[in-house]
């Protein structure tokens, strides 16, 4: 087996594995649920040519599986996730080049959740052939935990760049129109699990000790709120 797919393969730098996949995010989106968990519906938006909206038509793209280890900045992965959906290379050629027209230098991409949350990464990194848009998780539609309808999977990249409940993806020339959804020193550029671009400013090795005592109680509110939210009967 070669060792990316061994379930023995060293994690990367700083990281726990665990046993179950967490709900998780910055505690602003614990309470925040998408208003629509079936159908497709992303704005193309940004220096386009055209201003478009895709919808349930990205599902006629080649289904692709994806088994990735997910690596949240604060510590914890979970390995050997099962991930279907399409790819996002493919998406860029098929949809967002002939519909939207971006223009070649709009190579600065923000993807936004219907919950409000906001990430970025550049274009050449979305087009690496392990980045999904990806609607199903361990052969079921994805749930409400982990981004109905429609969620970026970048297993490269920490889990904030893997944006869920995903309804914007906005192209632009350099970052002037993007305020990450956490503090600055939170979000690197590029985030790579294998470099430990956890953050700018401060050295991974510090940002796992500032984070690591957050994930018990980020789980267990993030786990609650939802559990209220099923039981509230909203979905
Ligand atoms: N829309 C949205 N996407 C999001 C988040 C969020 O709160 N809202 N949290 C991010 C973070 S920090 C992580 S670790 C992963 C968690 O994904 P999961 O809830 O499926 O485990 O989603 C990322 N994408
Ligand atoms: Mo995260």
């Amino acid at each position: 087996m070669p060792p990316e797919e061994s379930p023995t393969a060293p994690l990367p730098p700083g990281q726990r594995a665990r046993g179950d996949f967490p709900r998780f995010g910055l505690t602003q989106f614990a309470n925040r649920f998408p208003a629509e968990t079936a159908r497709i519906n992303l704005q193309l938006e940004g220096e386009v040519a055209e201003s478009v909206t895709i919808g349930e038509e990205l599902r006629e793209l080649a289904r692709v599986e994806l088994t990735a280890d997910f690596h949240c900045v604060t510590t914890w992965t979970t390995r050997g996730l099962r991930w279907s959906g399409f790819r996002f290379a493919d998406f860029h050629e098929r949809l967002v080049l002939p519909r939207a027209r971006p223009a070649a230098s709009a190579q600065f991409v923000i993807l936004r959740g219907q919950d409000g949350a906001r990430t970025s990464l550049p274009l050449a990194d979305l087009l690496a052939p392990d980045v999904l848009l990806a609607d199903r998780l361990h052969g079921e539609p994805l749930s409400l935990a982990h981004g109905a309808p429609l969620r970026l999977v970048a297993p490269a990249h920490y889990g904030y760049k893997n944006a869920k409940h995903l309804s914007r993806v906005a192209f632009w020339s350099d970052d002037r129109h993007f305020r990450p959804s956490a503090f600055r020193f939170m979000d690197h550029p590029r985030a790579r699990v294998a470099f430990e671009e956890r953050g700018r400013y401060f050295p991974g090795w510090f940002l796992r000790l500032l984070y690591r005592p957050l994930v018990g109680p980020t789980i267990r509110l993030f786990a609650r709120r939802l559990e209220e939210r099923r039981r509230s009967g909203a979905g």
